[in-house]
């Protein structure tokens, strides 16, 4: 494929990290921007094999860390689809970052990258070998978002794609991941001459279908106004750019919107910090309106509004979950086909006890639990349901359509239920969670629903949480099962959690390392706000306990 010295020339220039362990995560690789350049290198090889492996069919590159602070970064693979690179290839990610960052001279780091490269074309890669060898060439399109190290660690990327491999690159500068996500189906499915604009006229057509459905003109008819904080990230200028056509742009304010200032990127504000910490962003000041946060890359998107006792109130992805679900029945009834097609929930250990309770008792829709991840919930919906929403509480979620239910739908006599499903399921970003799209799937409910903010808010109570952050010095060593809502090591670590939970009424908590930042999560919820403290607290202590023993 390549000889040890062009390889080694390749990681002189290009692959200063060395003597370090990456993973690729619960969402590809992510750390400290400085730490990266030799893992985007590998990112570059690993999405032209997939893309070989598929024939040359396109693959998506993603640059971001999303919610990390602005001095991480990080990156992912997309499928042709725009469904995440299947898990199978993530120890290949893996493998082969760590190769090429192993301990040594640039020689010995390219003779380790090629005996790996021969071992695996013989076995996990032989159908990328295979059409390589048949003169395919990988195809990627790529993006990233607007952190300042983005260029460099993009050069990365594209270097080891195009010396390797000579990939053909489609670039398409600064993106949300959402539109990455999308734009990267579009291309495979042979639409000539992707452009940004393709993702803003999809998603504006579907609302005019679904707004000329039910009579919704230039005014949202249940909220009086709409503030969007885009987390001062690449959010900002892509929904500034949709909504410029956009028949309701009237009632919008947008706050944190300098997404050219990357050091104010999530700082204070956007979808994480609201969520974590239950309160406003910088900035926000409409008591009267819905306010809704983005995080930075525009992947996830949580509500919020002020209540009558002034007090803020988080409509977050367990929420959005219930509005959808509320939705959905109700159309699929309308339709008549709440008996052929099959409708449910994914989610996951931090969904509130409460929302499960709501969307099993009183909506009556199954309800899933998964691992955290998009992945695990993305697969979860599209294997199990024909309208399958998914949500982490964070605000990170999709619905996705089966092709049954475009069939059903499609046999169906014209009405208006049937044809709102079928430009609803327009208005979502099937390929992955997309703030913007999932917001005008929130605002288009809430409109047809006639549901307010404090309607929304009111249809169940969350049981009071917190989602906490621990330190510890390897938090490999945290290993869980049961949809990593129990651990099993370290040992005994779970028994001491069972114990303490037992203490606090309608008490749950469970630990899990995180996948994209290097802390241990701590999630605990109980009856009131003084016990969910202490409960947290407590399990904080065991787990930092745990770590010093
Ligand atoms: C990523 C993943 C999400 C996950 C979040 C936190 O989100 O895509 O599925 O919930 O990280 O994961 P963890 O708890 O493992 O750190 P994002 O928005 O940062 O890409």
């Amino acid at each position: 494929m390549l000889s040890v010295h062009t390889l080694a020339k390749l990681i002189d220039q290009y692959c200063s990290n060395s003597d370090r362990h990456y993973v690729y995560g619960t969402a590809g690789f992510r750390g400290p921007a400085a730490t990266l350049d030799t893992v985007l290198f590998a990112t570059g090889i690993i999405a032209c094999l997939r893309s070989l492996a598929l024939n040359g069919d396109v693959v998506g590159v993603m640059v971001t860390a999303s919610h990390n602070p602005p001095v991480d970064n990080g990156v992912k693979v997309v499928e042709p689809d725009g469904s995440m690179m299947p898990e199978l290839w993530e120890p290949l990610a893996t493998q082969l970052a760590n190769t090429l960052a192993i301990k040594g001279s640039s020689n010995e780091r390219a003779q380790a990258t090629l005996s790996w490269f021969e071992k695996e074309l013989k076995d996990q890669l032989q159908s990328a070998n295979k059409f390589y060898n048949e003169g395919v060439v990988p195809t990627l399109v790529v993006a990233r978002d607007s952190r300042e190290s983005g260029p460099k660690l993009l050069s990365c990327l594209v270097a080891g794609a195009k010396e390797l491999f000579h990939a053909k690159i489609h670039d398409f500068g600064l993106l949300t991941t959402p539109q990455l996500h999308f734009l990267t189906s579009e291309t495979a499915k042979g639409v000539s001459n992707v452009t940004e604009l393709r993702y803003y006229r999809h998603f504006l057509q579907a609302w005019n279908h679904v707004a000329q459905l039910h009579g919704i003109g230039d005014h949202l008819p249940t909220i009086s106004s709409l503030t969007i904080d885009a987390a001062n990230g690449i959010g900002a200028p892509k929904v500034q750019e949709l909504l410029s056509q956009w028949a309701c742009r009237g009632q919008v304010h947008f706050i944190n919107n300098k997404w050219t200032n990357p050091e104010l990127l999530n700082h204070e504000c956007g979808a994480d910090f609201v969520k974590s910490n239950q309160r406003f962003p910088l900035g926000f000041n409409d008591s009267k309106g819905l306010g809704c946060s983005y995080d930075g890359d525009a992947d996830r998107v949580v509500f919020y509004y002020v209540n009558e006792s002034n007090k803020f109130c988080l409509l977050d992805g367990d929420r959005i979950s219930a509005l959808f679900a509320h939705f959905f029945s109700s159309m699929l009834k309308q339709a008549g086909l709440q008996s052929q097609l099959s409708l449910g929930i994914v989610q996951t250990a931090y969904a509130n006890g409460n929302s499960t309770e709501y969307l099993q008792k009183t909506l009556q829709v199954p309800v899933s639990c998964v691992k955290t991840g998009v992945k695990h919930l993305h697969h979860e919906a599209v294997t199990k349901y024909d309208i399958g929403i998914y949500f982490e509480a964070n605000g990170h979620g999709t619905i996705i359509f089966s092709p049954k239910f475009y069939k059903v739908v499609k046999e169906q006599e014209r009405s208006i239920a049937v044809e709102t499903l079928e430009a609803f399921s327009q208005l979502i970003n099937q390929t992955v969670g997309d703030a913007i799209s999932d917001m005008l799937g929130v605002l288009a409910a809430l409109s047809i629903s006639k549901w307010t903010p404090q309607h929304w808010g009111e249809e169940f109570t969350d049981l009071p949480n917190r989602l906490a952050k621990v330190i510890v010095p390897d938090r490999s060593v945290f290993i869980t099962t049961d949809q990593e809502r129990r651990l099993t090591k370290p040992e005994g670590l779970q028994a001491k959690i069972d114990e303490t939970v037992k203490c606090f009424q309608k008490g749950r908590s469970f630990v899990r390392a995180s996948g994209t930042e290097d802390a241990v999560r701590v999630y605990a919820e109980a009856a009131n706000v003084e016990e969910v403290e202490q409960l947290t607290k407590k399990v904080k202590n065991l787990v930092m306990n745990s770590s010093q023993n």
